[in-house]
């Protein structure tokens, strides 16, 4: 499988998905980072896959993401989806800065977070655990709905 065709699929993918405003997270647990709205749009194959959900921060200070660790994915990365002279491109981002007090949404057509094939096939409708982790050390994790192609969005 050549890295073109892996972003021809996942342009295709996104393009698919429907750019609908999620509702942003409610009310979260005074004192720390909560992860909601969180789900997984999965290819067939040897696809990447993409996750998508809203990270709360309601730490007190700024909180800056610099990884995520997703068990069953070969990798996990930090991106955004970027247009430059027409085509649309994903890049990797060194880490997110999530300012005290802000909701931070990952999104399709914006910040993903990409996940290299699972180590076994995901079947859509499970779940799966991701972790995210922190500038100082701490780390939040959350249960992430698996979602096939052609999902519109994570709602
Ligand atoms: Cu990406």
């Amino acid at each position: 499988m050549s890295i073109g065709r892996t972003r021809e699929a996942a342009t295709r993918f996104r393009r698919a998905v429907v750019l609908a405003a999620l509702l942003l997270a409610g009310p979260a647990h005074a004192g720390g980072v909560v992860v909601a709205h969180a789900w997984i749009g999965i290819l067939p194959g040897d696809f990447p896959a993409s996750a998508y959900c809203v990270v709360a921060n309601d730490s007190g200070r700024p909180q800056g993401l610099t990884a995520v660790h997703a068990p069953v994915f070969r990798a996990a990365m930090l991106h955004r989806s970027v247009t430059r002279d027409g085509l649309e491109k994903t890049v990797p981002v060194a880490r997110v800065v999530i300012p005290a007090g802000w909701r931070f949404r990952f999104a399709p057509g914006g910040y993903h977070i990409m996940l290299m094939p699972p180590h076994t096939p995901l079947r859509p409708d499970t779940r799966t655990r991701l972790t995210f982790r922190f500038r100082d050390g701490s780390r939040t994790s959350a249960s992430f709905l698996v979602k096939g192609a052609g999902t519109l969005s994570g709602d």
